[in-house]
């Protein structure tokens, strides 16, 4: 079994984290307890990713932390990531596995039931799942589910999952009594004035819903 805690997944914006960047961001949410960090930047050129990935891993070091790459695969593995994330408008789950090899860890996004049932849980580790809500984070995303939707696909989705979409602390009860195992979020760390307060913020939240 592949060891990773999708409790607190902080997805990374370049342009929310504008001020202190997505180096010193992600320093302070591992501090404020985030589980995973996602390198998402779907403009850098894959040098630039690369250099970026590599920072971020020397922070995760030492740490349960795990990096996840967004996309692109062929940064995940120069990176030396613990994962890659795709989209169901990316690669094919079946031959990201094939470049990716087995032991890393592949995450899919997925939006409605029938994609939950599709999900091969020999080839994908984990689900996203969302929108929860309508997200200015991503102007492209697809009809938001609600927090019953999340609990219809969840239920679907044949290996663990984490929610996406508008999540902030205060929902974090409502997002594992629906059955996922954790909240994903970019715009409730990313921008804030004191991210690592706000990461800690989300995982106290989650500590108590789980009590
Ligand atoms: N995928 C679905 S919604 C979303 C992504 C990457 C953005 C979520 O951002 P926020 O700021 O947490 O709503
Ligand atoms: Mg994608």
């Amino acid at each position: 079994m592949k060891d990773f805690d999708l409790s607190l997944y902080l997805v990374l914006d370049p342009v929310l984290c504008a001020d202190i960047g997505m180096i010193e961001t992600t320093r302070a949410a591992v501090a404020g307890g985030a589980t995973i960090v996602q390198l998402r930047d779907k403009h850098a050129p894959a040098a630039a990713m690369i250099e970026t990935g590599l920072a971020l891993k020397k922070i995760l070091q030492g740490s349960n932390t795990r990096l996840i790459v967004n996309d692109n695969v062929e940064a995940a593995i120069a990176i030396g990531a613990d994962g890659l994330h795709i989209g169901q408008e990316d690669m094919d789950a079946t031959e990201a596995r094939r470049l990716i090899g087995p032991d890393m860890i592949l995450g899919l996004s997925v939006e409605t039931e029938a994609l939950a049932s599709a999900i091969d849980a020999g080839i994908v580790d984990y689900a996203g799942v969302g929108p929860v809500f309508a997200t200015p984070t991503k102007p492209d995303h697809k009809q938001p589910i609600g927090f019953d939707g999340l609990a219809r696909i969840v239920r679907l989705c044949p290996v663990p999952t984490v929610a996406i979409g508008g999540l902030k602390a205060e929902h974090a009860a409502k997002v594992l009594s629906a059955g996922a195992d954790g909240l994903a979020v970019v715009s409730a760390i990313c921008g804030t004035p004191d991210p690592r307060a706000a990461t800690a913020l989300i995982a106290h939240a989650i500590k108590e819903a789980r009590q």
